[in-house]
C-alpha cells in the first residue's frame, strides 16, 4: 500500500510574529514524535530566482514591483516538483510564508489588486493548514526594531496586516489564527495541537490546487 502523504503546513504573520521560531520548534517536535517532517521557506534565497529576490529585498538591486511579484511566485513554483515528492512520500512540510504573503505584501503597495496578486499562484500546492500569527505593532515593538530590508516599516507592515485579514476571509482556505504575543512555549502548543489535527486529516484526502 502507498504511504499516507505528509501535510502541507503554513506559517504568516506579520514582521516579528515568530514565524521561524516556531517553524523550528514544530519540525524538531514532529520529527522527535516519529513523524517525518522538513522546514521549507520563501523566499527560498538558495536559487538563482531567490538570489535576485534577496538582492532587491537587500535593497542592493531595484526591481520593478510586478516583476519582482511575479519571481517571488516563481520561486515558489521552481520549488513545486520537490514539494510534491516530499508529500507523497508522507514527510510533512512546515513552510515559512508562502503564497499569501505574496498576494499581501504586492497588494499593499499602491495601485495593486488582490486579484491580480493572487492570480500567479492560482494551482500551488494547497495547504492544509494555514496558521496566522497574529501580533500587534505594539507588542511587535517589544521584540526590537525593525530590520533593514525592505518593507520593513510600520506603515507598510500596517498595510500588510490589512490584506492579510481580506485573505483571510477566504473559506476555501484552512486558516487559523494563532495569538503570537503569548510565550513561545504557549504559541508551540497551540500550533501543534493544529497541525497534529491537519496531519491527521491530510493523511486521507488528496493534495489540493490553491485558489483553484
Ligand atoms: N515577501 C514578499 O514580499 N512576497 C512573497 O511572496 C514572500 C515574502 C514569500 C522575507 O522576509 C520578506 O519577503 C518579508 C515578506 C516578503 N518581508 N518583510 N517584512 P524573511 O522571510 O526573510 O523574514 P521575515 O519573515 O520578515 O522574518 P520576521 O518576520 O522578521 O521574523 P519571524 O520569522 O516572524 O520571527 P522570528 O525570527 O521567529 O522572531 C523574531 C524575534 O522575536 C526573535 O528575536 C525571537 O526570539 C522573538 N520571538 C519569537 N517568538 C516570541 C514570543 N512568543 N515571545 C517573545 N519573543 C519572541
Amino acid at each position: 500500500m502507498a504511504c499516507k502523504r505528509g501535510a502541507l503546513i503554513v506559517l504568516e504573520g506579520v514582521d516579528r510574529a515568530g514565524k521561524t521560531t516556531q517553524c523550528k520548534m514544530l519540525v524538531q517536535a514532529l520529527q522527535q514524535s516519529g513523524r517525518p517532517a522538513e522546514a521549507m521557506r520563501f523566499p527560498d534565497r538558495t536559487t538563482t530566482i531567490g538570489q535576485l529576490i534577496s538582492a532587491y529585498l537587500e535593497k542592493k538591486s531595484e526591481l520593478e514591483d510586478h516583476t519582482v511579484h511575479l519571481l517571488f511566485s516563481a520561486n515558489r513554483w521552481e520549488l513545486v516538483p520537490a514539494m510534491k515528492r516530499k508529500l507523497e512520500q508522507g514527510v510533512t512540510l512546515v513552510v515559512d510564508r508562502y503564497a499569501f504573503s505574496g498576494a499581501a505584501f504586492t497588494s499593499a503597495k499602491p495601485g495593486f489588486s488582490l486579484d491580480w496578486c493572487t492570480k500567479p499562484d492560482v494551482g500551488l500546492p494547497k495547504p492544509d493548514l494555514v496558521m496566522f500569527l497574529q501580533l500587534s505593532p505594539a507588542e511587535a515593538a517589544l521584540r526590537g526594531q525593525f530590520g533593514n530590508e525592505r518593507y520593513e516599516t510600520r506603515a507598510f507592515q500596517n498595510a500588510v496586516q490589512q490584506k492579510f485579514e481580506l485573505l483571510m476571509k477566504d473559506p476555501s482556505v484552512n486558516w487559523q489564527v494563532i495569538d503570537a504575543s503569548k510565550s513561545v512555549e504557549e504559541v508551540h502548543r497551540d500550533i501543534t495541537v493544529h497541525s497534529l489535527n491537519a496531519i491527521n486529516i491530510a493523511e486521507n484526502i488528496p493534495l489540493g490546487q490553491l485558489w483553484k
